[in-house]
């Protein structure tokens, strides 16, 4: 590092002094604390994100969010090169550039971590980084704080993209390096033309039951979500979409009793809805008036979560969780289904020439019941920690890798070899063939693709594809919610000072640490029928989580909270 570039970094520094006894954690998905205290990190990873930039020469993504956490935190998060998580090579450095308090300390963290992974800083190099920020008040001071970071390596440009949703950023970041324009109509072009697309392939026949007048109730977290859902449904054909929870002013807080993670976690309606909401009700389709199900759908504060609920009685707002699981199935389904058509030989002599290594990937949260079904259909499942990364990465080994966690986080993975196979099938089929249903397989799956963010799960890409099966198989809900039933399951957590005192090994099912627990939590589960346990550190809160799942839910519950009883004990937290 030349001269000119350590005083630049010295001289903006000293306007961003850390924040004293606080430890910040890059985390399973990036910085989160309170906003007041993140300007010095934003500026940090300003700077990282730059090297980033300068290393991989290509566009980096910098969004400001803390997803669904209250209103008055805030994070910080790195979109890298394919618009996926920032690898996890980098995040030892991104914890030790955030923690340094002693401006020498940081300048040597830098000079040592350049050196190492030969970054040349200083010269001619140029960097280039996407910003984006969700509707939280304290974004925009903590979008200077990055544009200062990024402004103090010589020869990077930061480019404020605006409000985004998470995805949204992660999209752009993925499309720009790929060659193409980047801007947020193209985004939403792409989103609703993909959707036409799949639904004017419904087969005619049965457009009756598909032309459901159905509203799309969809509760927005009041963040930059319902907002964005606002301008994509003025492009949308064919679907009626209301927004509560929009955000707008006087309409609710942030995530406050809102939101995909609130609706998931708590089993309850948020905020916004009401008596009209629950059970069936009327709608009309063509000219009959019929009864359904009340279909709602919650999406997270940065959109980057859905999940599909009903609530079946008025007395308590309890809801039925259609959840990340469910999506995953129907997601599963109609693909199987299309691969299944275009393996099909038919007169036209298109015939599929290439297997399509077709995989699933969920977490130890995926319900039990989910996990037989998809092995019932004869997918190839497989398992990682929580956290996207570890999901995403895995997915991508496949032709199509489909992947979701319980919670509602996931998308669908496409190989470029994939892709280009089934534009082959699509651009050299005989004019004998079009039309073929291996044809109009091949254009679905295509369709598919375009709709769906391959950068990182998103809300509302996920929204339209889960309504367009939906709307090609002329299902409710209800028939959705009952290819499997869930088994019942309790999550619970325990406070802790430190949760590095348990390590985990096999996708976080069996614990490492502390020695003789996972005995103890085997002998507990096997007392129930169908009884399944595991205990894990938070990668976001100071919590050991737990989660069991049993036949019954008084079953679920107990065996919860003794495993929760053994982790205490195991790590010296019951009292004498
Ligand atoms: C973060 C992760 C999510 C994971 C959750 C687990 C991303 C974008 N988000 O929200 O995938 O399910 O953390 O939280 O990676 P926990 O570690 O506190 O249980
Ligand atoms: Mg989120």
């Amino acid at each position: 590092m030349n001269e000119k570039q350590q005083a630049l970094l010295i001289e903006s520094a000293s306007r961003f002094p850390p924040p004293q006894g606080v430890k910040l954690s890059y985390g399973t998905s990036g910085f989160r604390a309170d906003a007041s205290i993140l300007s010095s990190t934003v500026f940090r990873v300003g700077i990282l994100a730059a090297l980033r930039s300068i290393k991989t020469k290509s566009v980096i993504g910098l969004m400001i969010t803390a997803s669904h956490n209250q209103v008055s935190d805030n994070g910080i998060k790195i979109a890298d090169p394919t618009g996926g998580m920032l690898t996890q090579d980098w995040e030892p450095f991104a914890d030790a550039i955030a923690n340094a308090i002693d401006p020498k300390d940081f300048i040597q963290l830098i000079t040592e971590f350049v050196k190492k992974e030969d970054i040349p800083i200083g010269g001619v190099q140029s960097a280039e980084i996407y910003l984006g920020r969700d509707t939280r008040p304290s974004g925009e001071v903590l979008l200077e704080a990055a544009k200062q970071g990024i402004s103090s390596v010589v020869g990077a440009v930061a480019i404020d993209m605006g409000i985004l949703t998470t995805p949204q950023l992660h999209w752009m970041v993925r499309r720009k390096n790929m060659g193409m324009k980047v801007s947020e109509s193209s985004y939403f072009e792409q989103l609703s033309n993909s959707f036409r697309c799949l639904v004017d392939l419904i087969p005619k026949e049965d457009t009756v039951t598909s032309k459901v007048d159905e509203k799309l109730i969809v509760d927005g977290s009041n963040g930059v979500g319902g907002e964005k859902l606002e301008e994509l449904k003025k492009l949308v054909d064919g679907l009626i979409i209301e927004v509560r929870n929009t955000g707008k002013e006087g309409e609710g807080i942030l995530n406050e009793r809102v939101g995909a993670d609130f609706v998931q976690k708590e089993k309850v309606a948020p905020l916004g809805f009401s008596s009209n909401d629950v059970g069936i009700r009327l709608v009309s389709y063509l000219h009959v008036h019929t009864h359904r199900q009340c279909v709602l759908r919650s999406l997270d504060g940065d959109a980057d979560r859905l999940v599909y609920f009903h609530i079946p009685s008025i007395c308590n707002m309890k809801i039925d969780l259609v959840d990340g699981d469910k999506i995953l199935s129907l997601y599963s389904l109609f693909i199987m289904e299309q691969l299944r058509a275009l393996s099909k030989k038919e007169n036209s002599g298109m015939i599929a020439d290439y297997s399509v290594k077709l995989g699933v990937v969920q977490t130890a949260y995926a319900n039990g019941a989910s996990t037989e079904y998809l092995k019932q259909l004869g997918l190839d499942i497989v398992f990682t920690p929580t956290g996207v990364k570890y999901l995403h990465e895995k997915a991508a080994e496949y032709d199509i890798g489909i992947y979701f966690e319980a919670n509602g986080h996931g998308t669908i993975l496409f190989s470029e070899h994939c892709i280009s196979w089934l534009e082959s099938r699509t651009n050299e089929v005989s004019s004998t063939s079009k039309g073929s249903e291996q044809h109009k397989a091949a254009l679905r799956l295509l369709a598919i693709s375009n709709l769906i963010n391959q950068a990182v799960g998103d809300a509302l890409s996920g929204l339209l594809l889960a309504e367009a099966i939906l709307l090609h198989k002329g299902w409710s809900i209800k028939r959705w919610a009952t290819l499997y039933q869930d088994l019942p399951s309790r999550q619970l957590k325990v406070k802790v000072a430190d949760r590095t005192a348990v390590t985990t090994a096999n996708a976080e099912t069996v614990v490492v640490k502390p020695s003789g627990l996972q005995e103890a939590i085997n002998s507990e589960t096997a007392k129930f029928p169908l009884g399944r346990s595991f205990i894990r550190p938070s990668g976001t809160e100071d919590v050991i989580r737990i989660y069991a799942e049993a036949s019954t839910q008084e079953a679920a519950d107990t065996l919860a909270e003794s495993v929760a009883e053994h982790a205490k004990c195991f790590l010296g937290l019951n009292k004498s």
